[in-house]
């Protein structure tokens, strides 16, 4: 009968996907798992009666949302203090000591991933809530149902709440960036942002496929479940198949605390997940209200953070490279050298100031240091173990791409290429050009412009959009075939339809950023207005100053950049705004202060209609404040407003100010 069948086949994929996941030991292929979920899918849909929170058809992902919901936590997610070493370490516990003379600590691994809060109501997940700011986060339950290791259904039949560590495995980390590698996509800089990444994909199948995992540390309330200790609050999670790190201590004191970090310093390369640290809890769970906490952290626990490594290795050469606007960033070319779990064969020497002062030559012996996952740097050069033919650093004098003279602007340490055709700085270019945070053009990262460049398949911008006549050539490079062709000359044409604020940013203009293009595109709604913009107007907008007005018109002023505006436009690219035109009003510009309170709208509706005005809504009242807008008991901010000699408006003239704006 189908309704057994239906609970015999939940039980045998409950029962294939521990052996998977947990025991690493499949006992069918992956075929047959994908049947049997199939055959589960279709009765469940002919069956409605028999849904089941629980079942293994949850897990599979699918629903794709618009965007994620914000959700107040109950209790604020809080952070934690940092120590650096034993020291620290010996400080907090004579602090706690104080308080709690015969505290122990429960002693865990700090795992490297982004901190999320699971709801469970009468056994059944319910929510799961990213961190945010500690006081609201956003509702990620459907990717976080798709972890294989969080359970839909506890034993425990109440209303729980936990919180842990959405991590991805080192190893699911560097399938993942091969996979983003041979698809031309920016890879990630460590697990923990691509499992951030992966958390807030709106298409949960997406998120699925990135395999994340879960370890829960903390349980709310667990005084009232009658634990007694952090350790047997975990043993809760244990007993109710909440996945726990199992490498844990309760340790007497500090000392003990400090040679189970030590120990840990030794071993943490060797697990398969990344940890920043350790974090230790008074383990007595009723002494926590006695030690307190701080305004963001508590005082009965603190996470010790591991030395950033540091190694020596040899620095072959200084490579030069050339940013997009021209900025001239020096390398080290360095013997490849583990450090912090990977292997570092460049590092970053920032400028010639940095390199004279720090005396780094060719061929040294070089101190490389490497915290988290920032790029890694040369700390230190190791004379004493220099050749006798070594010579001082010369920076070179021109651009090693185009030989152009290298420029260094007055109170800068940076030297530049300021030849706007030159190569280097065209690659840079289009790679800004593509970039996420411009057009967008997925597929399009920086190792395939490079390829391209180098192919010469694309010599500028524009000819991004020209590569669809390029295909034969295309499908000719290692890697590409029909399909990703397709894939990318897609995404390319998707990009002509961006709002005019990417496109601004795409062009890469010096001083203009995100922000920036932004507010233009808001001010000006299409290009050519941007374009022929008068000083006078582009000082005026609040947020622009001189120098972003000078760099935007010596842009402009140049015929080659006009020219590459119009043949974006010619080849079918967006060139006005989705921002909402703004009407001229006494609010546009102005710095306007909200008192008091309002009747006749909330604080945030006043705020968005002024923002929709063009008006910027500050907090506090001051000589820069132009206008005060007050409801009923106004108190200190209006006073200072009429001591200022600030405009001041009731919340009606406000009103009717507001109507009379909205019907011309
Ligand atoms: N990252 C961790 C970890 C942990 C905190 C949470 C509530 C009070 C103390 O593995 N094992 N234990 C705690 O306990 N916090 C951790 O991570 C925190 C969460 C937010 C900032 C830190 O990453």
């Amino acid at each position: 009968m189908s309704r057994e069948r239906i609970l015999e086949l939940r039980k045998i994929l409950k029962q294939l996907s521990k052996e998977y996941y947990e025991l690493d030991a499949p006992t069918v292929s992956d075929q047959e798992y994908d049947r049997y979920m199939q055959e589960l899918i279709a009765l469940e849909e002919e069956y409605p009666d028999m849904d089941d929170p629980s079942s293994p058809t949850k897990k599979v992902g699918g629903e794709v949302l618009e965007g994620f919901e914000k959700v107040a936590h109950k209790t604020r997610m809080i952070s934690l203090a940092n120590a650096f070493n034993y020291d620290d370490l010996k400080a907090f516990d004579e602090r706690v000591r104080k308080i709690v003379p015969d505290a122990t600590y429960q002693v865990e691994l700090k795992m490297d991933g982004l901190a999320m809060s699971l709801h469970y109501e009468k056994g059944i997940l319910k929510q799961a809530v990213t961190r945010g700011d500690g006081n609201v986060g956003e509702d990620v339950t459907s990717n976080v149902k798709t972890i294989q290791s969080v359970p839909l259904k506890i034993p425990y039949e109440g209303d729980l709440e936990i919180r842990g560590e959405v991590i991805m495995s080192k190893a699911v980390f560097h399938e993942l960036n091969e996979q983003r590698r041979l698809q031309g996509e920016d890879e990630f800089a460590n697990p923990r942002n691509a499992a951030a990444g992966s958390i807030r994909q709106l298409d949960s199948s997406v998120a699925k496929k990135r395999k994340l995992d879960a370890y829960w540390y903390f349980l709310m309330d667990a005084s009232a479940l009658g634990c007694h200790t952090q350790s047997e609050a975990l043993t809760f999670l244990d007993e109710n198949h909440i996945k726990t790190n199992p490498i844990r201590r309760v340790c007497q004191n500090i000392d003990e605390a400090w040679s189970f970090i030590l120990e840990m310093t030794q071993k943490r390369n060797d697990l398969p997940y990344e940890i920043d640290g350790m974090v230790l809890k008074v383990n007595e769970l009723d002494t926590w209200n006695e030690i307190g906490e701080t305004v963001k952290t508590p005082k009965w626990a603190i996470a010790y953070k591991f030395p950033a490594e540091e190694v020596i290795t040899r620095l072959k050469d200084i490579k030069i490279t050339v940013g997009r606007t021209g900025k001239i960033t020096p390398n080290a070319v360095l013997e490849p050298v583990r450090v912090a779990g990977s292997l570092v064969s460049a590092a970053t020497l920032h400028n010639e100031d940095m390199i004279a002062l720090k005396d780094i030559r060719v061929n040294d012996f070089v101190v490389i240091r490497k915290a988290g996952d920032i790029i890694p740097e040369v700390v230190r050069s190791l004379p004493e173990r220099r050749d006798k033919e070594s010579k001082t650093y010369v920076f070179p004098k021109i651009c090693p791409v185009c030989a152009s003279p290298l420029v260094r602007y007055p109170d800068e340490a940076a030297h530049y290429c300021i030849n706007q055709d030159c190569p280097a700085r065209v690659s840079e270019s289009i790679i800004h050009f593509a970039s996420r945070e411009a057009m967008d053009i997925d597929t399009l990262g920086a190792k395939r412009v490079e390829l391209f460049c180098e192919k010469s398949l694309l010599n500028t911008v524009e000819d991004i959009y020209h590569l669809k006549d390029k295909k034969e050539e295309l499908l000719k490079l290692e890697g590409f075939k029909e399909k990703s062709v397709e894939k990318l000359l897609e995404a390319i044409e998707n990009s002509k339809k961006k709002p005019l604020e990417d496109l601004i940013f795409g062009l890469g203009i010096r001083q203009v950023g995100k922000k920036a293009a932004k507010i233009l595109a808001k001010r000006f709604k299409n290009m050519f207005a941007l374009m022929n913009a008068t000083y006078e107007e582009l000082t005026s907008i609040k947020d622009i100053g001189e120098i972003t007005a000078v760099s935007i018109m010596d842009y402009f002023h140049l015929d080659s950049n006009r020219e590459l505006v119009m043949h974006l436009k010619e080849l079918g690219c967006r060139m006005d705004s989705d921002e909402e035109e703004i009407k001229e009003s006494l609010f546009t510009d102005k710095t306007v202060v909200l008192t008091g309170s309002l009747q006749l709208f909330t604080r945030d509706e006043a705020k968005k209609l002024l923002e929709g005005l063009g008006a910027n809504v500050a907090g506090s009242v001051s000589k820069k404040t132009d206008l005060v807008i007050y409801g009923e008991n106004a108190g200190s901010k209006l006073e200072k407003a009429l001591q200022l000699n600030v405009a001041v408006m009731d919340e009606e003239t406000f009103m009717s100010e507001v109507n009379r704006i909205e019907n011309q």
